[in-house]
């Protein structure tokens, strides 16, 4: 089948870190044939290493890139349209697939979020003024979601990976971080965040070694400013008290996947980082993309409400209160000073999630079997 995947890149890289993870996966593991039209090749080039930022049209891991312009020309419409995060396709296309012989399946894929409302809403069709019909496609963490992504090898790379101390220790290297023995180690990736400081400020005065590593990005401001540095940049190394800083580069998709289950902790934001890091399976703390009128403080707490339902009530309570300090942007300090007698049970509930999580249907299998439904009614 053919696949239309549309991706606009809103800002930062989950809108197409999302979509290049789905479209690889329907190619590799459903032999789906998938054109993914991005408005921002650059921004495909960052995460894709190698790909051509330039390009109108490339071909990388057998998915057809091509970059989505204002002057539309005509293509003929997939047999399955994906309009990612209501990105609204050009209307010529549309027109086209109005009048495709073949009847066209065209999925909104919308945001990740554990509301409850999501259960409701997925799947549902909406009729368009074409008489087209679009159907409503959530991602979630519950049955009557459309899944996660998770490639079907994804769990046992890692979790392989993670029982070879060589193999950690050889990647670590290739970044230039060497782990001092008995030291924490954390990924740091996230918005800019007025809590940053009261974090650093705990993990500099702890009781035992922690090792930050730093991909560049928009948390380097906030760095910078409590170190008291003009300009971080990859490979620069600071100590404060039991705290040792790196900033790394921004690496490859799949080396990120490697640097999250290398860690013992990570700080994670937006989507697709985010749940990366529960399939990395450690404890974890969501910086959440900030939405209008303070829409995703419910999306956060819909996540806390789910995530922490194995924990006692002491170790649920103080994991939603770092994540709310983190996300309001003060109190992180003692908040993470409060999370640490918990530790053992966190680290417990991490791989009990991503157990829970990883046996269910994965959002790439969901479309495809959502497909072969419709294609039954359709017919
Ligand atoms: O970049 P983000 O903040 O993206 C956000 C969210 O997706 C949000 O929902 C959306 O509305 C907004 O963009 C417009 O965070 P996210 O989703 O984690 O995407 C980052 C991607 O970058 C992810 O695919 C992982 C990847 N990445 C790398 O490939 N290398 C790296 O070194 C790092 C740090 C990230």
């Amino acid at each position: 089948m053919k696949w239309d995947i549309f991706c606009r890149v809103v800002d930062n890289y989950g809108d197409i870190g999302v979509t290049w993870r789905l479209a690889r996966q329907l190619v590799a593991e459903h032999g789906q044939a998938v054109r993914l039209w991005v408005d921002e090749m650059a921004a495909f080039a960052q995460i894709c290493p190698g790909a051509d930022a330039e390009a109108v049209r490339q071909v990388r891991e057998g998915v057809e890139l091509r970059l989505w312009t204002g002057d539309w020309r005509s293509s003929e419409p997939g047999d399955v349209v994906i309009e990612a995060f209501g990105c609204d396709l050009p209307a010529a296309y549309v027109a086209a697939m109005a009048v495709r012989p073949t009847k066209v399946l065209w999925l909104n894929l919308e945001y990740l979020s554990a509301e409850d409302w999501v259960e409701g809403c997925h799947g549902l069709p909406s009729l368009q003024s074409n008489g087209l019909q679009k159907f409503f496609f959530f991602p979630g963490f519950t049955a009557g979601s459309g899944g996660l992504l998770r490639e079907r090898e994804l769990l046992n790379e890692c979790q392989a990976f993670q029982a070879d101390a060589a193999a950690r220790a050889d990647f670590l290297a290739g970044l230039g971080v060497r782990q001092s023995p008995g030291a924490r180690l954390i990924s740091l990736f996230a918005y800019e965040n007025a809590g940053l400081a009261g974090w650093l400020e705990a993990l500099a005065a702890d009781g035992s070694p922690s090792h930050l590593l730093v991909p560049e990005g928009r948390i380097l401001g906030d760095l910078q400013t409590w170190l008291g540095m003009e300009r971080l940049v990859a490979g620069d190394v600071r100590q404060r008290g039991q705290l040792q800083i790196q900033v790394l580069p921004f690496i490859e998709q799949a080396q990120y996947d490697r640097l999250l289950w290398c860690c013992d902790f990570n700080a994670v934001r937006g989507e697709d980082s985010f749940l990366r890091a529960q399939w990395a399976g450690r404890p974890l703390l969501w910086h959440i993309y900030q939405q209008e009128q303070g829409a995703h403080w419910d999306k956060l707490e819909a996540f806390l409400a789910l995530y922490t339902q194995g924990l006692s009530a002491e170790a649920a309570g103080a994991v939603k209160r770092l994540w709310r300090s983190w996300n309001a942007g003060e109190g992180v300090g003692e908040s993470w000073q409060a999370l640490l007698p918990h530790w053992a049970a966190l680290a417990e509930q991490a791989d009990n999630w991503r157990r829970e999580q990883g046996a269910r249907i994965d959002l790439a299998a969901a479309l495809v079997q959502f497909y072969r439904n419709w294609l039954s009614y359709a017919a």
